[in-house]
């Protein structure tokens, strides 16, 4: 299975590939105010590479539960420097905006990907921007907006009406001109969902990973991992997400959004043999 994200076929059939996080944010809720100045974003990159990062996922706007969508300019200030300053890095990159200017811009410099946390239904540009510059696209299933996602979700069946969305949105993709070859589909493990309906996502992942496009799982650190260990802090959820990415990739999943590189390398290796991959 190849992921086509600009001049890079990407693939996935051999083993995992491990999605590394550089947040350029003073509040994203693991790891917010880290490496919020470019330089320090830079570096932890570079570090994520080192550690075995496949690809780069750069964003300049927190999602967690209650954030504020940020301004274009900020975003534009915060990302742009560390796209600039990783572009010749050795991996590709990606870019998580739900804005078509940023995706433009990240794109012209050297990114590769648009992860877009609203699978193209935040900003009407952006379908034609990954289009044009024939990028990868991560479409993510959210109920609600990041405001007021966690309020009270509900779904009749939140694994069929995910899998719906998804459908409906990789439609609207390829309408758009997004070859099916790039796009990627992802669940949205925590956005919009109580612990019940992130666990059904987990047990049911098969039923996604069924409907074609390589899947991307991004459970590193949530909020489910600790509210299953006791009320565990964002920095002690390593294991906890140890034992998501290899469910994930045992029913399937293509690809893992993570903060912890080096450790969920090595997992995504041994999740890979047990699910008969070869590396
Ligand atoms: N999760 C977060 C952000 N972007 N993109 C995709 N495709 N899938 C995810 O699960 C996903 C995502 C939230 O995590 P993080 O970036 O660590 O936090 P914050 O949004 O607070 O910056």
């Amino acid at each position: 299975m190849i992921w086509q994200c600009g001049p890079h076929a990407l693939d996935l059939s051999r083993r995992t590939l491990v999605m590394g996080i550089v947040n350029v944010t003073p509040d994203s809720f693991s790891d917010g105010g880290r490496y919020a100045q470019a330089d320090q974003a830079i570096a932890h990159g570079r570090r994520l590479i080192e550690e075995g990062a496949d690809l780069l996922d750069i964003g300049g706007e927190s999602t967690r539960p209650g954030s504020d969508p940020v301004a274009l300019e900020e975003e534009l200030s915060r990302v742009m420097p560390v796209v600039e300053g990783l572009a010749t890095a050795g991996v590709p990159l990606s870019v998580d905006t739900t804005k078509a200017e940023v995706a433009r811009q990240a794109l012209a410099a050297g990114a590769a990907i648009v992860n877009d946390i609203t699978a193209l239904r935040g900003d009407p540009a952006l379908a034609a921007v990954a289009a044009r510059g024939g990028a990868g696209v991560v479409l993510m299933h959210m109920l609600g907006r990041p405001r007021d996602m966690q309020a009270d979700p509900r779904y009749d069946d939140v694994v069929a009406e995910v899998i719906a969305f998804l459908a409906e949105r990789m439609a609207v993709a390829e309408a758009a001109g997004i070859a099916r070859a790039s796009i990627a589909l992802d669940p949205g493990i925590g956005f919009g969902k109580t612990l019940e309906h992130n666990l059904a996502l987990f047990r049911r992942l098969s039923e996604l990973v069924a409907l074609g496009p390589p899947v991307l799982m991004g459970p590193s650190r949530k909020g489910f991992i600790g509210r299953l260990l006791g009320g565990l802090s964002a920095d002690q959820r390593v294991e906890g997400t140890a034992a998501a990415v290899t469910a994930s990739i045992l029913a399937g999943a293509r690809i893992v959004r993570i903060h912890d590189v080096r450790e969920m390398v090595r997992v995504a290796r041994v999740a890979d043999a047990l699910a008969g991959k070869t590396n």
